[in-house]
């Protein structure tokens, strides 16, 4: 058998940092690739810059490396993408076919997130089924949408072993979300720690689904390390983690911080946002592979609010420590 050789793609993002440190813990630092459009701001070598959009470069660097597996994250997410849709659409839809492409070619397994952003109108917004409508009204949600289907497409006729989970907003300490339309529920943490007070871009009640990052590389390493035979679903599977609105994120940061303060301007991403659902069904992941979420708001909040807090003293205490020495 293969030794597993890792690719990790948009390794710089939100996701991509966490994923890479996690494989790396798993699989040995040199077994896991990092690379992205541009530099890291931290040193994580391996780390090559690679742009997806490069057929050739992406597949000399497979061939050079013996990669066996590819995490594919490089991509434009929904609010980004609709200042520019046909940039957008070009990033997520023809990164997504180098890969396969390079999938079918050298015989790789491939990670394909997806996202609830595929949903649109004509669905029920509260526990989304796993097999509902997909009509999305952003390109980002187009994209993917037609990229759930490719990465079927490509299983099925070329028997690539492609597998993906559809995100709802994620939530962790270590790195920042940008250009998604859940980004406001990673920065409300930080803005709370800081003592600053919080402008958020959607209503108060606006109720998304939501996941602790921990849950995310979990169900991320899951499906990846599940039996092929048994993942039958091979679109995009729903995976919850909790649901909430900005208003009960607030309050659940009161019981920590009661001075915190918080106004609403919503902007053009509540359209979006209320063009999702409220929460997803995801009893076919729950099914197939075992899936199950840990994080509750309460539990995130709570370990949000710990681990920024630490980080800032931490900061501050290198910050002042060469007046003490
Ligand atoms: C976004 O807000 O665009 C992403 C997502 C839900 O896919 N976080």
């Amino acid at each position: 058998m293969r030794k597993e050789k890792i690719l990790i793609t948009g390794a710089n993002g939100q996701i991509g940092a966490v994923l890479t440190e996690t494989l790396r813990q798993m699989h040995g630092q040199f077994h896991v690739l990092a690379t992205d459009i541009r530099k890291p701001k931290a040193d994580i070598e391996p780390f090559e810059l690679l742009d997806v959009l490069d057929k050739e470069q992406l597949f000399q660097t497979i061939q050079t490396h013996k990669i066996t597996t590819i995490y594919h994250l490089a991509a434009i997410l929904s609010a980004k993408g609709e200042l520019n849709p046909q940039r957008a659409w070009t990033i997520n839809m023809s990164g997504l076919f180098n890969i396969l492409e390079a999938a079918k070619h050298f015989q790789l397994k491939v990670f394909f997130p997806s996202s609830i952003a595929v949903f649109g109108a004509h669905v029920s917004k509260d526990q989304t089924p796993q097999f509902s409508p997909l009509i999305p009204t952003t390109v980002y949600g187009i994209s993917k949408v037609a990229g759930e289907h490719w990465c079927q497409y490509y299983h099925l006729k070329h028997q690539v072993d492609v597998r993906s989970v559809r995100y709802p907003g994620i939530i962790g300490y270590q790195s920042m979300p940008g250009g998604g339309t859940t980004d406001y529920a990673v920065e409300i943490y930080h803005k709370a720690v800081n003592k600053e007070p919080f402008q958020c871009f959607l209503q108060a009640d606006t109720r998304l689904p939501m996941m602790y990052m921990d849950d995310a590389i979990r169900a991320t390493v899951e499906i990846m390390h599940a039996p092929a035979k048994q993942l039958l679903v091979r679109t995009s599977y729903n995976i919850s983690g909790t649901d909430f609105t900005p208003a009960e994120q607030v309050a659940s940061i009161r019981q920590f911080i009661p001075n915190f303060e918080v106004t609403y301007k919503p902007d053009f991403r509540q359209h979006i946002a209320d063009s999702w659902p409220s929460s997803t069904d995801d009893t076919n992941a729950r099914t197939d592979w075992n899936w199950r979420p840990e994080y509750s708001l309460q539990r995130i909040t709570q370990e949000m609010i710990e681990r920024l807090s630490t980080n800032r003293t931490q900061r501050h205490l290198s910050k002042i420590s060469p007046v003490h020495q």
